[in-house]
């Protein structure tokens, strides 16, 4: 397979100025007609034409008019084009109903939907499919189906055809149009200049009831986007569609999302709380590439972060804005740990803006999104709120309809601000994740913090340079008042010192407060010190943290030492969940464990080999006296989950039932499951009654109600995927391989869809124990259907290769069942481009 640098980048030698472009649908037989306009492009000097093309019939093509015969390849073809401007039309059949890979223009139950994002648009028709080629787009859908949609506004319409036009030059990765038999939920809204914009959300008949929620976050975006960005809504309509058979959460086509139905569609009964907060963060993460992403997009792939790490950051700061600031910032930690730090810490890693791929479908990965995102938050807390509002401004202003980098991004800083970003951007450059070692002294009413940082070797960079890295930090006095308030120290060498004068004594530290860089802190403090900061940090998240490390701490000595559940831990945590003056959500935070994952990679840190067992029966000794030790809390905490009035998502209740149900799981294991059976008998809403489900699962019960979760909710696909999840993700270590195998002998495995897929095999690769099970069962389950799936559908097996990223960690045993295992994989004939590139990155 071929490499792409980003250092060869060259313009195309062509700019398009229109596209027209004619659907004449047929499942195994679309034929598309595009008409382009095409004019040399002044700035670039490769004048070649060629048009990307994949999977395409070609059935004729003209420039100007007359017939000409291009030189077609796998890829695309070359044609001679004029040194003026031309008029290039051709005509193309594609077979939809055939392609499973769900990129480009495919069905899913009778329904016609595309997914161009990246590569996509080239198995549609003819064009230079690269997101610095932007025009305007007029598409006409003939179709006997009584739902036709593309971007932009609706321009015309009659019996079994539509038209669609947008005004808006945009790449081809935001080209859609869909087509089935749908239903809308509508509504308005009218923008702060009082334009009046349509909005549809679009299901399937049947799904209707699950419309509201996200109509209403759609709405919440829309103000949001304009009282914090300035950023107005700029069509007449704002379509979504639901899909079932979707590779990702949800697609930002310019006026028409498309999303996976598992990201839009939500009610009390089938979804839980955090579905409808992940369903309000993507309604809103999508919504916000209109501006950031679609208005100013990409000039190449390798700026993809441009676009996602900004619209990551918005999403956050909009989650944290309409629910809990801190809430939200511990779980976009937990999630950044338990998903980024494995692939910037292993063979995966790579830059925020890599700089060589074989395939771009392998880099929508956490380090692009959320490190990216992470990045964009380091920016602002180094320039503060006001230098970022008028960056941002002046971004918007500067680059409204371009295709951008990263170095006019970071410009934009250096103008708005006046700061100097040299040394910044390594955090685009640079991969892997700092590590900061902290050392102290006190002498004479001075306190000095002594940082240093280094980041070790990751694939292609042996040698790392220091980066500029904000540490928020505050110091506590002895008697837990804060004597000096949060403070960025800005730490751009290797090592440096860092004093603060007068104080009366020995502060006690707080570092990184809000998790203020995407770095791992290593800290000698002492677990009475941690439990100082978990009862008295005036900052959410490092009190959250301190909760944390002792967690880890006592973990690890468990697992190394045999040692005994910490009394400073257990003692801390009680005075915690006794406090009522706290969120239930925070407190509910507090009593999550680092997960076994996590774990593992903290042993293979300090130079242990990890036992997946020995962390398994650590963590349930821990939770065992966790029980133990709040008995007395428990059955108030659990209470909060009965909450007055209609079941709401918001905040607050949901924050409720978190707390109620982590309560009610260490009650399981003090009572068998009993007050668990009997809550799921009695549970109106998909929380409770999942959590229940859990509870029993983990207490190895619950037969009967998985039979009768079964028969209530056999029809509902959404509800169903996480039947399949649940059994696998909670099945004890020893049974978790003939569990996943089981399981998929089921009727209702459907494996070509992603949801399902995911719901059974990702739940496999995050049961670590269960995973990494001694016989190698595990792995050999999941290789299995990674060979099956990858020709049916190589974007989604590729990522879930991933679930082997971490293979260097564990015992030779283990690694040499995994390595014939990658190596089978990638023996399998006709292994894609896709899958074929991860295999061969992990094998390292
Ligand atoms: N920009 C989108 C990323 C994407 C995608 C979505 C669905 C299917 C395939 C895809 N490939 C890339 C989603 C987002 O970040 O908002
Ligand atoms: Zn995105």
């Amino acid at each position: 397979p071929t490499t792409i640098y980003l250092k060869d980048y060259t313009p195309f030698g062509y700019i398009v100025d229109s596209v027209h472009l004619t659907f004449d649908l047929a499942p195994h037989a679309t034929r598309v007609k595009s008409r382009i306009s095409f004019r040399p492009n002044p700035e670039a000097t490769d004048t070649t034409f060629f048009l990307h093309g994949e999977n395409l019939r070609l059935i004729r093509a003209s420039i100007d008019g007359a017939e000409v015969t291009p030189e077609v390849t796998g890829g695309g073809l070359f044609a001679a084009a004029p040194a003026a401007p031309f008029v290039w039309e051709a005509e193309v059949e594609i077979d939809p109903a055939n392609n499973t890979a769900l990129e480009g223009l495919y069905m899913s139950n009778g329904m016609y939907c595309t997914q161009c994002e990246a590569e996509g648009f080239r198995k549609i028709t003819y064009y230079p499919d690269r997101p610095d080629v932007m025009s305007t787009f007029t598409v006409r859908i003939n179709g006997d189906l009584p739902v036709l949609l593309s971007n932009g506004n609706p321009t015309g319409s009659g019996e079994g055809w539509a038209e669609w036009t947008d005004p808006w030059p945009k790449p081809a990765y935001l080209f859609a149009l869909v087509a089935g038999d749908l239903l809308a939920h509508s509504d308005s809204y009218i923008t702060r200049s009082g334009r009046e914009v349509a909005l549809n959300l679009w299901v399937r008949p049947g799904d209707e009831g699950k419309c509201a929620f996200g109509m209403e976050a759609l709405k919440k975006s829309m103000k949001w986007d304009e009282d914090v960005y300035g950023r107005e809504y700029d069509l007449d309509v704002f379509n979504i569609v639901a899909v079932d058979d979707f590779n990702m959460g949800a697609m930002e086509n310019k006026g028409l999302n498309i999303f996976n139905s598992a990201a839009v569609l939500a009610s009390p009964e089938t979804s839980t709380d955090a579905n409808f907060e992940r369903i309000e963060a993507i309604i809103a993460h999508e919504y916000f590439h209109n501006w950031t992403g679609n208005r100013i997009t990409c000039r190449d792939w390798f700026q993809l972060c441009l676009k996602e790490g900004l619209t990551v950051f918005r999403d956050a700061q909009f989650t944290s804005d309409v629910r809990s600031a801190p809430v939200e910032r511990i779980r976009d930690v937990i999630d950044l740990r338990a998903r980024q730090f494995p692939e910037d810490n292993g063979p995966l890693s790579h830059p925020v803006r890599p700089e060589s791929f074989q395939e771009i479908n392998n880099f929508y990965t956490a380090t692009v999104y959320e490190k990216g995102a992470e990045v964009i938050g380091m920016l602002k807390r180094l320039v503060g709120d006001d230098g970022y509002a008028k960056a941002l401004d002046l971004y918007f202003d500067r680059h409204d309809g371009q295709a951008c980098t990263i170095e006019d991004w970071l410009k934009v800083f250096e103008d708005a601000t006046g700061r100097d970003l040299g040394q910044f951007q390594r955090w685009y450059s640079q991969a892997g994740t700092p590590r900061i070692k902290v050392e102290e002294a006190w002498a004479d009413g001075t306190y000095t913090l002594t940082l240093s940082q280094s980041t070790p070797p990751t694939p292609g960079q042996p040698q790392k340079h220091p980066q500029v890295i904000p540490v928020a930090v505050g110091l506590l006095g002895p008697n837990g008042d804060e004597v000096r308030p949060t403070e960025i120290l800005e730490l751009t060498e290797a090592r440096q010192s860092f004093t603060f004068q007068g104080l009366a004594a020995k502060p006690v530290p707080s570092i990184l407060r809000g998790f203020s860089a995407p770095v791992i802190l290593d800290q000698d403090s002492t677990p009475a010190q941690r439990a100082f900061l978990l009862a008295h940090d005036t900052d959410p998240f490092n009190r959250w943290e301190a909760g944390r490390s002792l967690a880890s701490d006592t973990l690890l000595k468990m697992v190394t030492q045999d040692a005994a559940p910490d009394a400073d831990y257990l003692d801390g945590l009680l005075a915690v969940l006794r406090d009522d003056g706290l969120d239930p959500a925070y407190r509910a935070l507090m009593l999550d464990l680092p997960s076994q994952s996590e774990l593992a990679a903290m042993l293979h840190d300090r130079g242990v080999t990890p036992d997946p067992m020995a962390i398994w029966t650590a963590v349930e000794t821990l939770r065992q006296a966790t029980a133990q030790h709040m008995q007395d809390v428990l059955p108030r905490l659990h209470s909060q989950s009965q909450v007055d009035g209609p079941y709401s998502p918001d905040a607050e209740q949901s924050g409720k039932r978190a707390l109620g149900s982590a309560a009610l799981a260490l009650i399981s294991r003090q009572d068998g499951g009993a007050q668990a059976a009997s809550e799921y008998a009695r549970a109106d809403n998909m929380t409770l009654q999942l959590s229940a489900l859990s509870c029993l699962l983990k207490a190895g019960k619950g037969e009967t109600e998985l039979a009768a979760y079964y028969d209530q909710w056999r029809d509902d696909r959404l509800v169903m995927d996480k039947w399949f999840g649940l059994q696998v993700a909670l099945a004890s270590p020893d049974r978790t391989p003939q569990i996943a195998r089981q399981l998929t002998q089921h009727a209702d495995f459907n494996w070509k869809n992603p949801n399902r897929f995911r719901a059974l095999m990702g739940s496999l690769a995050m049961n670590h124990a269960g995973f990494h099970h001694e016989s190698g069962a595990s792995y050999a389950l999941l290789a299995d259907w990674l060979i099956r799936l990858d020709p049916v559908n190589p974007q989604t097996t590729a990522r879930m290769c991933s679930a082997f990223q971490t293979w260097k960690r564990y015992d030779a045993g283990r690694q040499a069942m995994i390595r014939a295992q990658l190596e089978r994989i990638a023996s399998a004939p006709d292994l894609s481009r896709d899958t074929t590139e991860m295999i061969s990155r992990i094998l390292g």
